[in-house]
């Protein structure tokens, strides 16, 4: 039954072109997710899909785990632990679910599912936080978080339930240690989306778009191929906000108490969401070979029954496995086509084919999913020959991305430049960085401010379309998700 469906939906998948429906579309018939769960904005990992997914967060953990610990705090937030902290509050109380009751009864107390962690985490850090000794604390959970979205609700993009919610939080004797942990953490999220060939720029958000109860904000965002940008991570310097209000202290040397300094840098599927979008095409997904569920298929080319061809599909798919790479031998009884079809959609990074004439030439045809490319190698070498185009892969992956999101970042220098250039990728122009200027060039060509990017490309020499003063500052603008 659920192989005739997909049979039914083969023909189906949507251009890419047509950016949305094919999103959607992909993410059924490849089995990533299921849509059709009856809650709005909720969704299902289908197996497939959850393989990803886990691929993708032993990455991140991989990356954390050098210098912070993995915890696990409570989905249920009390209300008084939850209304501490003001500005938090503000951002928030549209957004949050309530548990009113247990059972029959009310609560003294009402509970909020978790949008986020902080008001469950700080009241421990509290308790937890004693002496200069005891600093920094650097943890992080990967758990789900409940928001009430109002905006359009997106399968990975944006949830009401979050469901891979990884949120590290951190505690500092000095706001200069806080900052500086902001800065690691963005090198962390560019290191994590370098391995899945994604690639971001990181900017500062404007004050009236950072995280309610911080500093400033820190942003990683990525392009989509409709030209909107999509938040695929956040970094947050809490200063002593919360420390405050939640009485985080610690002794300092001279023992003197102090407020301690805090930030904290979430990421969410959205990593997936942009691993799907930016790399799959026409044909379906398209993975790096590190997440890719299936890293290789074998498909032997019979014209008829072959003994020695099958014979040495099955000695490279053993040799290889042997290796650990995570092989696929597709002995059913398809035709090649179908079987290329099926294998494809899924984002198997590499295909090898033996046939006849491979045979005879003790070679096979390595097939890449990401260019099309099709080489003939010798069979005694193919371990090494799959081993090598796998970071390839990655490699040409990555770069034809960034080129990709080169190419769509347009210098310009007025308002009517910006809203021409808007529809098509993210454009560049001067800005003093006065709150009201902003304000008004978003007002003005009905796109965001994302901030002003770090490094070469948030420098220049120009004029703020608003006040005309001159200025050395470079605004990104886009649509955003
Ligand atoms: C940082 C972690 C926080 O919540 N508290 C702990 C801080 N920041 S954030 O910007 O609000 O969220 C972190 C990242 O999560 C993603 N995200 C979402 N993903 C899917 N669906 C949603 N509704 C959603 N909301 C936020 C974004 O990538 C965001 O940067
Ligand atoms: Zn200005």
């Amino acid at each position: 039954m659920a192989e005739k469906r997909t049979e039914e939906k083969k023909a189906v998948l949507p251009a890419k072109s047509n950016f949305s429906e094919w999103y959607n579309e992909l993410l059924q018939i490849a089995e990533i997710m299921d849509v059709r769960y009856p809650v709005k904005g909720l969704y299902v990992w289908f197996p497939f899909g959850f393989d990803v997914r886990k691929r993708t967060y032993a990455i991140i953990r991989e990356l954390l785990d050098k210098d912070h610990k993995e915890a696990l705090f409570p989905l249920l937030i009390p209300e008084t632990e939850f209304m501490k902290e003001a500005e938090h509050i503000k951002g928030f109380e549209n957004e949050v679910y309530w548990v009113t009751h247990g059972g029959k009864n009310e609560l003294d107390v009402k509970l909020a599912l978790r949008p986020t962690s902080e008001t469950a985490i700080y009241p421990m850090y509290k308790v937890w936080v004693r002496s200069h000794a005891d600093l920094p604390i650097k943890i992080y959970q990967i758990v789900n978080t409940f928001r009430y979205e109002t905006k359009h609700t997106r399968p990975l993009i944006r949830l009401r339930e979050i469901t891979s919610f990884k949120e590290a939080h951190t505690v500092h004797a000095t706001w200069d240690e806080a900052a500086e942990q902001v800065k690691e953490a963005t090198r962390i999220y560019q290191e994590f989306y370098r391995r899945l060939a994604i690639p971001t720029i990181v900017s500062k958000r404007p004050e009236w778009d950072k995280f309610p109860g911080a500093d400033y904000t820190m942003a990683v965002d990525t392009l989509m191929p409709d030209g909107k940008t999509l938040q695929i991570g956040t970094a947050h310097h809490l200063g002593n906000n919360f420390a405050k209000t939640f009485d985080i202290k610690y002794e300092d040397l001279k023992g003197e108490q102090q407020y301690a300094q805090q930030t904290c840098y979430g990421i969410s599927e959205r990593s997936i969401a942009a691993l799907i979008s930016i790399h799959g095409d026409d044909k379906g997904l398209v993975f790096p070979p590190e997440v890719a569920p299936i890293q290789l298929v074998v498909i032997p080319i019979l014209f008829g029954k072959s003994d020695e061809i099958t014979g040495a599909c099955r000695d490279v798919a053993d040799r290889l496995k042997a290796e650990g790479i995570r092989v696929e031998l597709d002995e059913s009884d398809e035709r090649p086509g179908a079987k290329y079809y099926r294998w494809e959609m899924k984002g198997v990074p590499l295909r090898v084919e033996i046939g006849p004439r491979d045979l005879k030439n003790n070679a096979a045809t390595i097939v890449r999913r990401d260019s099309g490319s099709k080489e003939t190698v010798p069979l005694d070498n193919i371990v090494e020959e799959v081993k090598k185009r796998f970071e390839d892969i990655r490699k040409s992956m990555f770069e034809k991305a960034q080129r990709q999101l080169k190419e769509r970042i347009f210098n310009c220098n007025t308002l009517d430049d910006v809203k021409n250039k808007i529809p098509d990728g993210i454009a560049r122009i001067p800005w003093c960085g006065g709150r009201e200027c902003g304000l008004a060039m978003e007002e003005a060509v009905g796109a965001g401010i994302l901030g002003i990017p770090e490094g070469e490309s948030g420098r220049g020499n120009g004029v703020c379309p608003m006040c005309n003063k001159e200025t050395g500052n470079m605004a990104i603008m886009a649509k955003t998700y």
